[in-house]
């Protein structure tokens, strides 16, 4: 297949092609598009060097199959009806045609059956993207309310955040990330939630495909590089097993349960980090209410939550 990623240059974009290669994606063509500050540098792909050529509405007169899309809302606003009308289907990693009618939002151990012949298809968020799979097995059990906390690396901001982490700069955020963790990602609303809150909250249901599902979340940036943790209180509408939440995690495709806290066994960010996995742990009965669970959830959400996502997308379409 002919190959575009658009964003080569950032740090999804670089994961993209890191994945291609891993899961041998057959790709014969390789089109890397950036600004203009990144054309010009080199990338090894599959052995051979690849220059990155400054993204314009011609670089999709070439004859490209599939285009992910890695360089934010902006680009994706301006150039990915360029590419769909030259015909190529795109795999978009930005949050802005996630929620139209029409445009599937996928995450592939979850909803492939999303995908038809559409040219366009929406990765979702990252924090969303690793709470679904988790979530998905436990739906046959009836999920009535579902609340997430949370802790998001600093890589999910890109390069500036990593910066600020490392050298205790404000580029990135309001505050010293390394000093405190920061209830604050992306943009406030008039609403009071930020919008990686919403988010989260209309991505799962979209996902999950029922509108009737309840979704809050509290999104926190906390001081770690690598590797978003979400913990996850469900509210289901009866009683269930702990048993069975657990076969049914364990069978769940993408996820690893990392529960054994006798000898403190949890789901870790160092132990996610380089992996597509879905790590599960710390799953127990709320003893606050009916019908209730906490499961604390981790992964890379550059690999899972955003380029190995796409790219297993990618293979849906093969
Ligand atoms: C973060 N989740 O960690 C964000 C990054 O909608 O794809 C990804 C934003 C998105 O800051």
């Amino acid at each position: 297949m002919n190959i575009a990623v658009v964003g080569a240059s950032g740090a999804v974009g670089q994961k993209i092609l890191e994945v291609l290669e891993e899961r041998q994606f057959p790709v014969d063509n390789l089109y890397l598009l950036s600004s203009p500050r990144s054309a010009g540098t080199t990338v090894q792909f599959n052995g051979q060097e690849y220059t990155l050529e400054v993204l314009e509405p011609a670089s999709f007169d070439k004859d490209i199959d599939i285009a992910f899309f890695a360089a934010g809302g902006g680009i994706s606003k301006e150039y990915v009806d360029i590419a769909r009308d030259k015909g190529i289907t795109v795999i978009d990693n930005s949050s802005e045609f996630r929620m139209v009618d029409g445009v599937p939002l996928v995450v592939p151990e979850v909803n492939p059956e999303d995908v038809h012949d559409e040219t366009l298809i929406a990765n979702p968020n990252c924090s969303t993207i690793q709470s679904i799979v988790a979530l998905k097995p436990l739906q046959k059990f009836g999920i009535k309310h579902i609340t997430y906390t949370t802790y998001q690396a600093v890589s999910g901001s890109g390069v500036g955040g990593i910066a600020d982490l490392k050298e205790g700069t404000t580029t990135t955020y309001p505050y010293n990330i390394q000093k405190s963790v920061l209830p604050h990602i992306d943009s406030f609303l008039d609403n009071g939630y930020t919008k990686e809150e919403m988010k989260m909250i209309e991505e799962t249901k979209k996902i999950l495909n029922d509108d009737t599902l309840n979704v809050t979340a509290t999104t926190v940036r906390v001081p770690i590089e690598n590797g978003h943790g979400v913990n996850i209180d469900i509210e289901f509408e009866n009683d269930f097993d702990l048993e069975d939440i657990y076969k049914a995690l364990e069978e769940a495709p993408g996820v690893i349960i990392r529960d054994d806290v006798a000898n403190l066994v949890y789901p870790l960010a160092e132990e996610a980090n380089g992996t597509d996995e879905v790590y599960v742990g710390r799953i127990r009965r709320d003893l606050s209410r009916k019908n209730g669970l906490h499961m604390f959830v981790v992964a890379d959400n550059i690999r899972k939550g955003a380029a190995t996502n796409s790219v297993q997308i990618a293979e849906l379409l093969q």
